[in-house]
């Protein structure tokens, strides 16, 4: 399916009560990019890609032990751990498993690996109640949408650090997408010269519902407040739990030995949530105009 297709296909899905046969029409869809292996590959200094063509996830290695942020889709696990192994690394080396937000799409191998490894589960204080009982916000009791639940071992608040040997990362509320949507960064070096990253959470609209009976308390002002402040996040460096977000692919086809990291983007994170504002303003329009049909 091409990409205004997909979004179509979204959109109608938000527009309209999903029924649970055009949820799962569409699951099956997504998944056809979302289940797909790609090579896993390094992004900069000790952080590199372990997810699928269209899930991200990401392995900050150290001498002390790995840190795992997020997994993909419930039962295909086995892409990100073949690709932890091929880069050299060991599943059972994962000290600790951050979680960008409790979807399905990026929660669904956290129980599979915290088996494998024995490492600790770290995730937004507002997620955790979704992350232990593997359900999607606002759709608790739709099939589809769960994942094996994970015990939370440490639940998050804004400006709390995390650090695991000489990694140190950050956590910044940015509710919104989910409750406890929660981005990380973490300073890295490349080439001599330090970096900022972001592991920016998503303020995509995607599934949510703003008006009515809204997905989570709050939700819109929860975006608005995201949307309104996130820009002062420090980073030049943009990943996020969907390659999309930050144009992975074309970065990646440029990465050229001896060249410029190409994932270094002096404001490309405060562009692109120019971007989801406008698309939130759609959306919430959208789906205003909706109910008062
Ligand atoms: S997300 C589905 N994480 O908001 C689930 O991009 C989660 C997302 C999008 C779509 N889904 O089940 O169709
Ligand atoms: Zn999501």
């Amino acid at each position: 399916m091409k990409k205004i297709a997909l979004l179509a296909a979204l959109y109608a899905l938000i527009a309209t009560p999903a029924s649970a046969q055009s949820l799962k029409d569409f699951l099956v869809q997504l998944r056809k990019k979302w289940d797909a292996p790609t090579e896993p590959f390094r992004v900069v200094d000790n952080i590199y890609y372990v997810g699928t063509q269209g899930l991200a996830a990401y392995l900050i290695t150290s001498p002390r032990g790995h840190i795992l942020i997020d997994t993909v889709m419930p039962g295909n696990t086995g892409t990100t751990t073949a690709s932890i192994e091929k880069l050299g690394f060991k599943v059972a080396d994962i000290k600790l498993m951050l979680n960008t937000h409790a979807h399905l799409d990026h929660t669904g191998g956290f129980a599979e690996i915290k088996a494998a490894s024995g490492a600790q589960m770290v995730a937004g204080e507002k997620d955790k109640p979704l992350l232990e009982s593997g359900t999607y916000p606002g759709r608790e009791s739709v099939e589809e949408l769960k994942f094996p639940p994970i015990k939370v071992d440490r639940a998050v608040k804004d400006g709390d650090v995390v650090t695991l040997g000489p990694i140190r990362l950050v956590a910044h509320a940015t509710p919104g997408h989910s409750p406890g949507c929660t981005t990380w960064t973490m300073d890295v070096k490349d080439n001599g010269a330090d970096h900022g990253v972001i592991f920016f959470c998503s303020a995509t609209v995607a599934l949510n519902r703003l008006v009515g009976s809204p997905t989570h308390p709050g939700i819109v002002e929860d975006y608005r407040r995201t949307l309104a402040t996130a820009g002062a996040i420090k980073g030049d460096i943009l990943l996020a739990p969907h390659p999309e977000m930050f144009g992975m692919d074309a970065k990646r086809a440029a990465i050229t030995p001896g060249a410029p990291n190409q994932f270094v983007k002096p404001g490309e994170f405060q562009t692109y949530l120019a971007k989801l504002k406008a698309d939130f303003d759609a959306g919430l329009a959208k789906q205003e105009a909706q109910q008062k049909k």
